[in-house]
């Protein structure tokens, strides 16, 4: 009897744990979509996967031909996530904010999709208020004005529906809806965009995480998306990280954007992206959510060992899902993070791309080749 029992409690909670293992934060998400969850939870024995912002889009010297990316031309593999951001969709503009034409993200997200990538979404939305950029920190009453009663909320609707259509169009050769991570409001714990810290209250920002989570979800049915939560990196205990989370019923991965900005700080980024992590990975594990370093980098890559010797060491001992470097911009030569042919750092890359706990897109599942 005892035996059956314990058994039987055996079987639930490893029940529970199947189930808590696929269970997104939209309860009607696809099932491609809680696929792509449980693939993020089963990657986290794999590996780390790596991550680069508009891999496809353009890089050094170059833009839009298809399928090139910087990082393919240095080790012959493409990463295995690829970053888009929505920024100036809201304002129907044929381009995003950094002059990707929209029409030709679909296409990447198509083609990411295709070769066994995965994709997140970022949202780099105009001031709704103001009509300034992301990064206009004029008024503390933006989120407010776009919360239901507020003057702007009408318009904050509409931006979600260009929002919605655009997430919807991202369709296989099947025409089946692609899921990708959606990671909306970044390093809303620093106060350089229009939702940051110091310019809005914490029930108004868990108000618009709500609002939007419910109006894509449910209100417009949109069904494809795994939702990431991804403060700034300046957070030094679980509270501060936790302050203005909406919840786990609205977020699937936790994650935080942290930049190293000199060469002096090589041991500083090491040491404090170790227990940053450290402790994203118990948020983690406590909420049941997938953590990852949703953006990090190092612009212009001034140390030729970054990859061995200070991004690795930093996150190698960490059960993350994937750390994202950021864009190659191909109008600003010192803009980029990520190593192109004959850039100091790309032997050092390759090292990085050859050991076996990096993932890249050929680890995946298809052609893999390490
Ligand atoms: C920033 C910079 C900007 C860019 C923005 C959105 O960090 O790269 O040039 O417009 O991200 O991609």
């Amino acid at each position: 009897m005892m035996l059956l029992i314990a058994a039987s409690i055996v079987l639930a909670s490893c029940s529970n744990c199947q189930n808590s293992k696929v269970k997104t934060a939209d309860e009607n998400a696809y099932k491609e979509t809680k696929a792509l969850l449980a693939l993020l939870k089963d990657n986290l024995n794999k590996g780390i996967m790596f991550g680069h912002q508009d891999d496809l889009s353009y890089g050094r010297a170059w833009d839009y031909p298809n399928g090139e990316s910087d990082v393919k031309r240095v080790c012959s593999d493409y990463p295995a996530v690829t970053g888009i951001d929505l920024g100036h969709l809201e304002l129907d503009s044929a381009r995003n904010l950094d002059s990707v034409p929209f029409k030709y993200e679909i296409e990447i997200v198509k083609k990411v999709h295709g070769y066994g990538g995965l994709i997140t979404v970022s949202w780099h939305l105009n001031n709704p208020l103001t009509g300034g950029t992301a990064w206009d920190v004029s008024s503390d009453k933006v989120v407010e004005s776009i919360l239901p009663g507020g003057s702007q909320h009408e318009k904050y609707k509409q931006w979600l529906d260009k929002v919605a259509g655009f997430l919807t169009s991202f369709t296989d050769e099947n025409g089946k809806l692609i899921p990708v991570i959606f990671r909306p409001y970044h390093e809303h714990t620093g106060s350089w965009f229009w939702w940051g810290q110091k310019l809005c209250t914490t029930q108004q920002f868990i108000d618009l995480w709500r609002f939007t989570f419910d109006y894509l979800t449910k209100t417009k049915n949109v069904h494809n998306l795994l939702f990431a939560y991804s403060a700034s990196g300046d957070f030094k205990n679980a509270a501060e990280y936790l302050e203005r989370y909406p919840g786990d019923n609205y977020v699937d991965i936790l994650g935080f954007d942290y930049y190293q900005f000199s060469v002096a700080d090589k041991e500083k980024t090491i040491s404090e992206l170790n227990t940053k992590l450290g402790l994203l990975e118990t948020i983690a594990q406590e909420h049941n959510k997938i953590p990852a370093l949703t953006e990090v980098g190092f612009e212009s890559l001034p140390d030729p060992k970054w990859w061995t010797g200070t991004i690795w060491p930093a996150v190698k001992d960490h059960k993350i899902s994937w750390f994202l470097v950021w864009r190659n911009a191909h109008y600003r030569i010192d803009h980029f993070y990520a190593p192109y042919p004959g850039q100091q750092s790309e032997k050092d890359f390759i090292d990085f791309y050859n050991l076996p706990g990096s993932l890249f897109r050929n680890d995946l599942g298809i052609n893999k080749s390490k």
